[in-house]
């Protein structure tokens, strides 16, 4: 069987390109997508801005007051969120790209993986013709451009994607990939975050070439076996994680009662990682891994408050459950001045335990003992 052929498609400037549909003439113009918290004119966070902002410094996640200033001498717009009107859009988006998929990934609500191996018959030069029409389709349908990345692999296909934007067509072959990743920094591949970034630099790996000649045995020692490989793996370029639906919409969830209303953080983890226990253990049971973790708060006031983090890889570990919602839990006590009353754990987003791991790990076996014999 040949190399896979799969695409990540990655809507441009998703929230400020559909506020331009509804009012094309600010296409023009600097648009700020903005989350205004209501606390004062300007305050809140950028959650995107179209290409023209972007020229002046905009960001996401910046916040308003500061936008405002780079945009200063402009006509820029600046509008509210409007996810109801997003989510219409990417879903008939989704339906468009679920047409030219054989198996389809939807990772947010402006992206998808399609794995177009079959219908291409396997053919990388096919793959890129259904490229080519699945950027003409979205612009003719729905008058949005994307950005594609075609690659043998989710891993490659997402950073090739990111290359080139907006409007964008970034292929990669299988023998191209581990060249394609060589001079970018470690940053840019999925899993390395902030943290394992500084960590990967105090070890002098600063670029993707160099993870993938660091010592195997040092790079073990630094993060444990099991990420360790999925580095260096990752770094040839090389993932077999399969395209595939989400798991259906099912979830495991529990909820409770706190003695008393708090915004006190061990305490109320107290809780939660006992209910992480359970679900824990429900999850066991089905053999399943989860990749979104989501909270529940009910506060003092009696409104429900709900917060999730989809995580970038499956996991069926505890440990993760129990530090994601602390962090969820961290992340909405400093928003929010509530004291909780209730507090619920949930888990979604199943996918049947994968042997990923063990299939890299024999590839890579397999590859230093050809190297060894010759
Ligand atoms: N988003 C947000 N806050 C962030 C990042 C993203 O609210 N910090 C929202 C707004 C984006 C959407 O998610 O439009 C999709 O995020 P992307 O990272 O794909 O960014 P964009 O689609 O806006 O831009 P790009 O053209 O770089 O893909
Ligand atoms: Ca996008
Ligand atoms: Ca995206």
């Amino acid at each position: 069987m040949g190399p896979r052929i799969v695409m990540l498609v990655d809507l441009d400037y998703f929230f400020a390109q559909c506020e331009e549909l509804r009012n094309p003439s600010i296409k023009v113009m600097p648009v700020v997508v903005c989350v205004f918290s209501g606390r004062t004119e300007d305050s809140g966070v950028v959650s995107t801005a179209n290409y023209i902002a972007r020229e002046y410094g905009v960001k996401s996640g910046m916040p308003i007051f500061m936008a405002k200033k780079k945009l200063e001498a402009t006509n820029a717009v600046f509008l509210p969120v409007d996810y109801t009107f997003y989510e219409e859009i990417s879903n008939k988006v989704m339906d468009i790209l679920k047409s030219f998929a054989d198996r389809f990934e939807q990772v947010g609500i402006d992206e998808a993986y399609l794995d177009v191996t079959e219908r291409a018959n396997e053919s990388f030069q096919k793959g890129c013709e259904i490229a080519a029409q699945v950027k003409n389709e979205i612009l003719r349908l729905q008058k949005l451009t994307c950005s594609i990345g075609l690659a043998p692999n989710k891993l490659v296909a997402k950073i090739a994607a990111d290359t080139q934007k907006p409007d964008g067509l970034t292929v990669v072959t299988l023998e191209h990939a581990a060249s394609f990743l060589a001079s970018l920094p470690v940053s840019r591949l999925i899993g390395v975050g902030t943290k394992t970034k500084a960590r990967m630099q105090a070890l002098g790996i600063n670029s993707i070439f160099e993870l993938s000649h660091f010592n195997m045995q040092r790079l073990i020692a630094a993060f444990g076996k099991t990420s360790a490989t999925y580095f260096h793996n990752a770094s040839l370029g090389i993932d077999e994680e399969p395209v595939q639906e989400r798991g259906e919409a099912s979830s495991i969830s529990r909820i409770a009662t706190l003695q008393k209303d708090s915004r006190e953080l061990d305490f109320i983890l107290e809780k939660t990682n006992e209910l992480c226990k359970d679900i824990h253990a429900a999850l066991t049971t089905t053999g399943k891994s989860f990749k979104t973790i989501g909270i529940t708060l009910v506060t003092t006031d009696m409104k429900i408050h709900t917060r999730s983090e989809t995580l970038e890889s499956p996991t069926d570990s505890l440990e993760t459950m129990r530090r994601t919602v602390k962090e969820l839990l961290e992340r909405f006590f400093t928003q929010q001045e509530l004291k909780a009353r209730r507090v619920g754990v949930k888990i979604s987003n199943f996918l049947e335990k994968q042997r990923n791991q063990k299939q890299l790990t024999s590839f890579i076996q397999e590859a230093e003992n050809e190297t060894s014999v010759s």
